[in-house]
Order: C-alpha cells, then structure tokens, then sequence
C-alpha cells in the first residue's frame, strides 16, 4: 500500500522529531557524506550502515535513497565516467545488503533543478519558487553544449552496466524527471522531459528494476491528465513526488497542495488502482510565515500543512 515518507537530511536536525510527530516513520535518505572516515566511500557498506542505524535510532526505517554520488562524467560520456558507474555500482550493492529498495537517479547534466526566483509571492504572504525560462543567467554553466543524442547514448551505456547490478541487489533505479521539463537550457539539453521519452527509457531495457519517479510537479507539466498518464506508467512507479504547479514549462510557479493545476485527489486514486505499494513524499512546499526561506521549497512548517493534507486524501481514497 501507499505510505507517506519524508525527505529527511542524514545529519540529526528538529526535522526529525517534526516529522515523527507528523506520524512519519518512513524516510527518504540522503548520503552518508556527513559521517565520512578517512577513506571511506559514501558507497561503502559501513558508511552506508552507520547511516541507517543513525536513521533507526530517530526512529526512521529508510525507503528510498535520493542522492547522488558524483555523476557528470558518465552524463556527458567524459573519460572517468567508468570509475563514477563503479561508485554506483556499490552503493546499489550495499542498499541491496541494507535492505533499501529504491534509489532516485537523474539525468541532468552540469546542473540539477533550475528556478528563477526562489521568493515568488504566493497565498497570505507565503512564498513559492517559480521559473521563467528568459530568466536563467548564462552563468549557470561554462561546460560546452551537449546533444539529446548523446544524453540518450551516455544513460543507455550507464544502464547496461548498472541496471544488471541494480537487479542482483534487488534495488530499483527510479528516474527522476528534468526540473523543468524543457531543452535545451544554455545549450544543455535535458531529455527526461516527455511522456514519450520515459516510454523511450522504460522500453529501451525492460526490467522491473527499470523504473520511474513521478515527480508530480513535472510531469503536471507534461500532460493535461495527469491520473491517466499515472495508470499507463502503473507499475513501472518506484516512488512519488506528491506536489503542485501552475503555469506551463517555460513559466510556472509552485503551489500550495491544495491550489495547482492538478486534481491531486484523482491522483491518489490512480495510485490505489494501479496497486502502488511504494512510498510518496510531499516533495517542495511553500514557506509559511515564521519560518526560514533559506532552503526554499524545504521549510519544515510547509511540510507539516503538506503531510497533513497528503494524510487526509490518502485517508480518503484508501478507506473506501
Ligand atoms: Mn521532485
């Protein structure tokens, strides 16, 4: 069944015990580089297995991994990318001795999320980010620019050499979309982006450990019917990121749960009719009054309004 986790940082901050007093009890873990030892991997089993007992002790059992050793030289297809697969390679091999069923992956080259104001005025005087696509500063990257055609080329090398591992340990790859969903920007193209493309992934090596995030954020933005896209995916959904836009990929905002685009709650339902049994996160929320902005879209306050909402849907759909 669906069950609700938070993204929780490795490092012990009043996150933990806000989410556990939400009734969280499921997290969705970073990487141990904050517990390192001289010489110690992030992918090491006792790095790996110190941040799980660490988890454990808060009172947290771990779902999901969503962090990333470094990647961009097996995305831009640059000599070394072997020893960054190889990195991954063991970390999927440890989750799958730690018992950690999903790892969150992405595809986006040289930067990661991209918006553009991260104080955008939203409902009361609360803030949101937001993105408009004449707004991003060439500063973003000085790399050169790369084609679709090689994107597709460097993630099809990198799943042959680690789905096989990611199937031995029994870990699923769970790809995250590009935040936003258009290309190229600055000459960077992104290619996790469609509907089509993410058929093109799941197709291009079929595997129940091939599979996908639905960050519902992104792809709101990829279709005007969101629940039927979620039943046509169906089991090839490892784990949800459960939040709302408005506006359209080249210029939107993010929103309050209750006031995007999407009809969340027709979202649950496909969730509980394709028989979803991982978990799903709020992923980013408004920050309210009272509460710091210095993490925008993480604010621990946003959190609580969005688990509660979240809790009340589910309650709703699961009940009947
Ligand atoms: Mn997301």
């Amino acid at each position: 069944m669906l069950e609700i986790a938070e993204f929780i940082n490795p490092t012990p901050s009043p996150l933990w015990k806000l989410a556990k007093q939400a009734g969280v009890d499921l997290a969705v873990a970073g990487l141990p580089f904050d517990t390192l030892q001289a010489g110690e991997r992030v992918s090491s089993l006792s790095a790996l297995q110190r941040m799980k007992d660490r988890y454990a002790e808060g009172g947290f059992k771990i779902e999901v991994i969503e962090s990333r050793p470094p990647l961009n030289l097996a995305k831009r297809g640059l000599e070394g990318r072997d020893a960054e697969i190889d990195v991954v390679c063991e970390l999927l091999t440890n989750m799958g001795k730690l018992g950690i069923p999903v790892w969150c992956y992405e595809w986006m080259t040289d930067f990661n999320w991209v918006r553009t104001n991260m104080a955008t005025p939203s409902r009361g005087g609360s803030v949101v980010t937001s993105f408009n696509a004449n707004d991003v500063p060439d500063s973003i990257t000085s790399n050169p620019p790369i084609s679709e055609a090689e994107l597709w080329t460097n993630l099809e090398y990198f799943l042959r050499k680690v789905l096989p591992v990611a199937e031995k340990a029994n870990v699923k790859l769970s790809m995250h979309p590009d935040d936003p969903p258009i290309t190229p920007i600055k000459g960077v193209s992104r290619i996790m982006r469609t509907i089509d493309n993410y058929h093109r992934l799941i197709d291009m090596l079929p595997s129940d450990h091939n599979t996908i995030t639905m960050c519902q954020g992104n792809f709101t933005l990829m279709t005007d019917d969101l629940p039927r896209e979620i039943r046509r995916f169906g089991k090839k959904i490892s784990f949800v990121h459960f939040r709302d836009v408005k506006g359209v990929p080249t210029a939107f905002e993010e929103t309050w749960h209750d006031a995007g685009k999407t009809d969340m709650l027709a979202c649950m339902k496909a969730y509980k009719d394709i028989g979803f049994d991982g978990v799903l996160r709020p992923d980013h929320v408004p920050t309210v009054e009272g509460d710091s902005n210095e993490h925008a879209g993480y604010s621990s306050f946003g959190r609580l309004y969005a688990i509660g909402y979240i809790r009340g849907l589910r309650q709703a759909v699961y009940a009947n």
